[in-house]
């Protein structure tokens, strides 16, 4: 079994998210033919694990199963330091079905309040995570995890990305990933560095 990317191979991209198609797509290059699992009209699986790799790894194998191509599937999320690593792998449900994530930026804000967390860089940290999961049809699952670690900053600043990129400043910086042209964040995001050890695994 060839448990590797081979350029002209046709991916299914398992996200539903819209802001992360470009960015799995910016990562993949131009070498493979890339569908989404909205083209697809895949479902959304629930996500029951507790892990971002283990969810990462039911959404890769759910959308390999139905649509039987190979499916990359990315879990994420932002991590504060001072709220003991929340939202974490809920940091999509923290948005509310209607994914409103100004709301839930502001909840992380208001969460630090209630616990006293001071304006420093010390309580404000915080990082990403991306597990980026392969799996083929037949079986087997490839998953790998990236991290960026970073502080908030409130109010939110900048529009572009997506989720909380509008409070995260990467380390070493002075803007949001919300103010950084794409290839700024994709220089040094969670999920290419997730995506590093995909391509060391899996693309000669
Ligand atoms: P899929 O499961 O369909 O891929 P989702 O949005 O539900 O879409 P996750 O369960 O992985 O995906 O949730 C991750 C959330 O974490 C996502 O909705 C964002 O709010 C946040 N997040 C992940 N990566 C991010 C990034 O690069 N910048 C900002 N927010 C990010």
């Amino acid at each position: 079994m060839n448990l590797k990317l081979i350029k002209g191979m046709r991916i299914v991209a398992a996200t539903h998210n819209p802001g992360k198609v470009p960015e799995i797509a910016a990562l993949l290059g131009e070498d493979y033919e890339i569908l989404t699992a909205g083209q697809l009209n895949l479902p959304e699986p629930d996500e029951t694990e507790t892990t971002f790799v283990g969810n990462a790894m039911l959404k890769a194998r759910h959308a390999a199963e139905l649509s039987g191509e190979v499916s990359l599937a990315d879990d994420s999320g932002m991590s504060v330091t001072a709220l003991d690593g929340a939202p974490g792998i809920f940091s999509a449900r923290w948005a509310g079905p209607g994914k409103d994530f100004a709301m839930a930026m502001k909840k992380v804000e208001e969460r630090l309040e209630e616990i006293g967390a001071p304006n420093t860089a010390g309580d404000r940290s915080a990082w990403f995570t991306s597990a980026l999961a392969v799996a083929w049809p037949d079986g087997p699952c490839v998953v790998v995890e990236g991290i960026v670690k970073g502080e908030l900053v409130f109010p939110p600043r900048g529009d572009r990305g997506f989720g909380y990129d509008p409070i995260f400043i990467p380390e070493g910086g002075d803007r949001t990933f919300g103010e950084m042209d794409p290839a700024e964040k994709e220089a040094i995001s969670h999920r290419t560095r997730a995506f590093a050890k995909l391509r060391a695994a899996l693309i000669d």
